[in-house]
């Protein structure tokens, strides 16, 4: 057993999530999470929202109500978005906390002792109509690199460039959309990113052979552009004030403190049990803790660069992630999820339409790994009628009734294994041995493949071993190859927990087990494990496990979710 440290990137306080914010990395994470539980880690599994900014301060104000209150009204939303969505987070915790307050000045000030922290007085954008200085990302332009027309002051979202918002063309204020925009001086103090390259290099090159592809190039791209200073305060109000004299009307630029956010929530889970836990034990001269991080691909930069730099900087012996899953996007129907435009399905919504675990299987099917991918409900609703009713729903509920209906509602006795079954044992432990290694390896298409393929072969093995014709002569036979199918369903429950948590819950509780009957993932052997019911065993048919999508019903969706737009 390992210790697995697994963090989602936090998602903004503002808003809703998304699809693509569920895919991109909460989801994965957690699917992930459950995996390496079951495969016998210790597994501390983080996230949380990421609070300061500008973003929370013009959505309080437009709220009228304080920031406080916008964060902890936001909050309540998050949390329970993600317990509808069975995100089994160790902690989901906050920014904004006190605890992440005390890392982020520990952090801070080591930085400062060692050199790291530099003064300038620097040219911030000034918006006169809105009567404040603009974050970065509440100025909007044309990228001059890419010409792209959106991008923001703090990063282009179409080439992932990281850019200063002078730099930008027609810069205009997000806020007001006012272009009456001024330059003003102001001091701010700057990460030097530079006096740190050679170390981050060393670093990032032997991250080479762990790293994705996706994760690898962006960092390798970054480094070899250069680094810049980087500056890690701002003048707003809300945010942690900087301790160091002369700034305390400044705040920490909020990506100083969100990923320092991963330290503090963990800080926050062991300040919940003080005599159990040490979060330490898993951050700082902490042993034997493999550290993996999921993100959408803007965020790779700040994960693979800017943190690792950061931590560097102290000189102390933190925690550094050794594998970074970057995700591509989602697209909705082929263009952007728009909340203004009331366009694409939000993750609270989403839940109130079908159980999670629709939605998650759909999304972790079609994970943006390699390059983008687009939710059309066409798909989705394809997914659901033949891979979820067709082949698992149908299979459960075609094997309990039988069996209940022949034999009582009871594993039937009877008969014993063939060369079929032991053929089927076979091929089934090669499939299940491949979606382990590529859960483990966190290759998430490849590991849905196999599943769907998993529970296929149930099918197939149903269709060719014939029960219902067998029993006419045979009826030890056919209990035989029902005890089979009985087990069968228990092992497609256990290979899709981690998946589909609710629905494998259901699975068990048919068979007459609770979760607390879950074995573990580890040496899963197909052959046992056909044979782990036995003769005897209690079992309820049950309703159908999953709802059939209508045309009509599909019509509906995509009337209500606008995906009309973009046909
Ligand atoms: N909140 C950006 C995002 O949600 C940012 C991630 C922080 S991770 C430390 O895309
Ligand atoms: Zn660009």
């Amino acid at each position: 057993m390992s210790k697995i440290l697994i963090t989602s990137a936090l998602p903004y306080i503002n808003g809703v999530p998304h699809l693509g914010h569920m895919v991109g990395c909460l989801l994965p994470s957690d699917v992930y999470a459950r995996f390496m539980r079951m495969s016998g880690h210790d597994v501390l599994y983080i996230a949380g929202t990421d609070e300061h900014g500008t973003t929370s301060e013009v959505g309080a104000l437009k709220e009228g109500i304080s920031v406080e209150e916008y964060c902890d009204k936001y909050y309540a939303r998050h949390v329970k978005t993600y317990e509808d969505f069975e995100l089994s987070f160790d902690c989901f915790g906050r920014t904004s906390s006190e605890e992440n307050k005390e890392v982020t000045y520990h952090i801070f000030e080591k930085l400062d002792e060692n050199g790291f922290i530099e003064e300038r007085t620097i040219k911030q954008v000034y918006s006169v109509d809105d009567g404040r200085f603009l974050a970065d990302r509440y100025i909007t332009g044309t990228c001059p690199y890419c010409g792209y027309d959106k991008a923001r002051g703090d990063q282009c979202e179409n080439c992932t460039k990281v850019l200063d918002p002078t730099e930008l063309i027609n810069p205009r204020s997000t806020i007001s959309g006012s272009g009456n925009l001024e330059v003003r001086e102001t001091k701010h103090l700057f990460l030097n990113l530079p006096k740190i390259e050679k170390r981050l290099s060393e670093w990032v090159a032997s991250k080479e052979p762990y790293w994705p592809d996706v994760a690898y190039s962006i960092a390798k791209k970054w480094l070899k552009e250069g680094l810049q200073e980087r500056c890690i305060t701002r003048d707003l109000k809300w945010g942690f004030p900087v301790n160091k004299p002369g700034y305390e009307d400044k705040v920490f630029y909020v990506w100083f403190d969100a990923p320092i956010g991963y330290i503090g929530i963990t800080k926050q889970w062991a300040d919940q049990k003080p005599d159990e836990r040490n979060w330490k034990e898993w951050w700082l001269d902490a042993k034997d803790v493999r550290y993996v991080e999921f993100m959408g691909k803007d965020n790779v930069p700040f994960h693979a660069i800017f943190f690792p730099a950061m931590l560097l900087g102290t000189g102390e012996n933190w925690t550094f992630v050794d594998y970074l899953k970057g995700m591509s996007y989602l697209t909705f129907e082929g263009g952007k999820f728009s909340k203004s435009e009331h366009r694409g399905i939000f993750a609270d919504k989403a839940v109130e339409e079908f159980p999670a675990d629709y939605w998650r299987y759909w999304l972790m099917s079609n994970a943006p790994e390699a390059s983008d991918s687009s939710f059309t409900f066409d798909s989705f609703a394809g997914m659901v009628n033949k891979d979820l009713n067709g082949v698992l729903g149908n299979f459960v509920s075609r094997v309990l009734k039988m069996t209940a209906s022949k034999f009582g509602k009871e594993v039937p006795a009877g008969g014993e294994m063939t060369p079929l079954e032991k053929e089927l044992a076979v091929n089934l432990q090669e499939k299940v041995n491949n979606y382990l290694k590529y859960m483990e390896n966190m290759e998430i298409r490849k590991a849905m493949n196999e599943l769907r393929s998993i529970w296929v072969d149930g099918n197939n093995y149903i269709s060719a071993a014939e029960p219902w014709t067998v029993i006419k002569e045979d009826r030890e036979r056919a209990a035989a190859i029902l005890r089979v199918c009985i087990n069968l369903i228990r092992i497609f429950a256990i290979l899709s927990a981690p998946i589909m948590p609710k629905i494998s819950e259901i699975m068990f509780s048919r068979l007459g087990l609770s979760s607390a009957d879950m074995p573990g993932l580890k040496g899963f052997n197909v052959c046992q494990e056909l044979q782990f019911l036995q003769p005897g065993h209690g079992f309820e048919p049950g309703d159908p496990l999953f709802e059939r999508i209508t045309p009509e019903r599909l019509e509906e969706l995509k009337l209500k979710y606008g995906s009309q737009e973009h046909k």
